[in-house]
């Protein structure tokens, strides 16, 4: 499928977005050296001027915070963890209310204060009531479409946002929405492709360590942060994990093209590997409460791990399924003169076992064809491809095209091919074929314009449509599955095993 690169895209890459140089204004940050708690870099956006009154840098961090600061910044060197942001609490100072947080990151103790509503939960006990019902009813849903439609409809019902969308990776970054709630403010997404160079790299990695963002307002003015520099380390401070961390200017044009005045997003994980994001957007800036915040990075997390689960278990069911078929070709092969024999007695057990429309096997210069298979001399001349790479114990293609041009005429039988080589010395194969699937994939906006690098050399352009663009894909199979090529796998290593001893038992007769 179509992948945008490019010098934009590689642009887009090279942004180090975990040290902006500044935050946005919703609050104030402060940068503590922990040795003598003295404040050594600050910036003070509009909702932290309240309670940051004068110039914090060079004070005691109690200090330049208001009186009602202080006992929630008791021994808080000692309090802090190596890893992680610590929520101290609430903190009226002056009119505001303000959530204080406080992490550490290079050595240095990053204070932030994030401006809270008069009105907003001031504890997780507050919204956890909210989250109950979503936790009663996940455990009896068992459907990918029905799990990630309530996680949607929960993390709107919490947050009030326009819309919610569950976006799924692909094998190549590229993303897919495939659940959403929203009421009218903001168009539907559902379906949608987006290609990977949206979500960067960097931008991937670090929101696989740190998990939730928001951007209330994709109009703001950055607050620098002053001086530049950290002199604890000579460097601009990581903010990888503050909450007020400033973003990426691209991304805030892109978000203004999208039509959305405020964005949050959540990490969906599998495993250590990021693969989906809850994407939440607003046509008018907002803010979602801290609490509120926690409650959807716990529905994310439930999410994922019941996703898992499910999967875990399909896929177990699945390898079930095709070991009994093994069981069955095993047997036949083990009773026949020669391996091939049993193989082609149970034609469609072999068929089935990689989920195949067509099956060869080709060995000793002789080919037989089961099910629907491209004519002999096209097997042949995938033969004699595999034969020319370096011998893999198993291949697998969706694309067989993609590595053998001449296939193409082969598409209607053989756009997807899986092979075992099952000797060392011949060239002897078990093949596997399935026909072409046309597919049409709806991306949200043309993905060949994702960006335009600017001629003066300011930043790239993000595309300006987000309109439904389809790409017909052609030439390819549906997708060998793991548990299928793992079976195939072990059919080779049945077969070698067979012919092994077939052989030993020969010496020994002839001895
Ligand atoms: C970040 N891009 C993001 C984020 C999302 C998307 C969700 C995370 C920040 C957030 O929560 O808003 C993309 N948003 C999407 C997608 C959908 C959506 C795919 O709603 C689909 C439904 N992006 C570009 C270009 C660049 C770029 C040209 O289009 C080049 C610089 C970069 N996107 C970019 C960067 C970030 C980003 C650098 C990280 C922002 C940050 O955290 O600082």
């Amino acid at each position: 499928a179509i992948a945008a690169a490019g010098p934009a895209a590689r642009a887009c890459e090279a942004e180090p977005i975990h040290v902006p140089g500044s935050i946005q204004p919703h609050g104030a940050l402060l940068v503590v050296d922990p040795r003598d708690g003295r404040v050594v870099q600050a910036a003070v956006g509009a909702g932290g001027a309240g309670a940051v009154a004068g110039d914090p840098l060079g004070r005691p961090l109690a200090e330049a915070l208001p009186p009602g600061a202080a006992p929630l910044l008791r021994d808080l060197d000692s309090r802090l963890p190596d890893a992680g942001v610590v929520h101290l609490g609430l903190m009226r100072g002056g009119e505001a209310l303000h959530h204080l947080l406080a992490h550490r990151s290079e050595g240095a103790i990053v204070v932030e204060l994030e401006r809270a509503l008069a009105s907003e939960p001031g504890s997780f006990d507050d919204v956890y009531p909210h989250v109950r019902a979503f936790l009663d009813r996940v455990q009896r849903v068992r459907d990918v479409a029905e799990l990630t439609a309530l996680a949607a409809r929960e993390v709107r019902r919490v947050t009030g946002l326009d819309r919610v969308l569950i976006y799924r990776f692909d094998a190549d970054w590229n993303g897919e929405v495939i659940a959403e709630d929203r009421n009218d403010r903001l168009p539907s997404y559902l379906g949608l492709h987006f290609p990977a160079a949206d979500i960067p790299a960097q931008a991937r990695d670090l929101y696989r360590i740190s998990r939730l963002r928001l951007i209330a307002d994709a109009g703001y003015v950055p607050a620098p942060i002053e001086p530049p520099v950290n002199p604890l380390t000579g460097r601009p401070i990581d903010l990888a994990f503050a909450v007020l961390r400033s973003v990426s200017p691209v991304h805030l044009d892109y978000m203004r093209n999208m039509g959305t005045g405020a964005s949050m997003s959540i990490s969906l994980m599998r495993d250590d590997r990021l693969w989906g994001l809850i994407s939440c957007h607003n046509r008018d800036p907002a803010t979602v409460p801290y609490h509120v915040r926690t409650a959807c990075d716990l529905v994310g997390q439930v999410l994922s791990l019941q996703l898992a689960a499910d999967e875990a278990s399909a896929v177990a069911d699945r390898r079930d399924a095709l070991r009994m078929i093994q069981n069955r070709l095993l047997a036949r092969m083990a009773a026949a003169d020669h391996y091939v024999d049993g193989l082609i007695a149970s034609g469609d057990d072999l068929l089935a076992l990689a989920g195949a429309g067509g099956a060869a096997v080709a060995t000793g210069g002789t080919v037989v064809r089961i099910g629907a298979t491209p004519p002999e001399r096209d097997i042949r001349a995938i033969v004699a491809w595999l034969s020319a790479r370096e011998r893999l114990d198993v291949v697998a293609t969706d694309s067989l095209v993609a590595a053998m041009p001449e296939a193409g005429r082969m598409k209607d039988l053989a756009s997807g091919v899986l092979a075992i080589s099952t000797s060392q010395i011949h060239d002897s194969y078990v093949l596997w074929f399935r026909p072409e699937v046309i597919r049409t994939v709806t991306w949200g906006g043309d993905p060949r314009r994702h960006a335009e690098p600017s001629a003066d050399g300011a930043r790239p352009s993000p595309r300006t449509s987000f309109a439904a663009w389809q790409e017909t894909v052609r030439l390819r199979a549906r997708p060998w599955a793991p548990p299928e090529i793992d079976a195939a796998g072990e059919l080779r290593t049945a077969i070698v095993d067979i012919v092994l001893r077939k052989a030993e038992e020969t010496a020994a007769l002839s001895e």
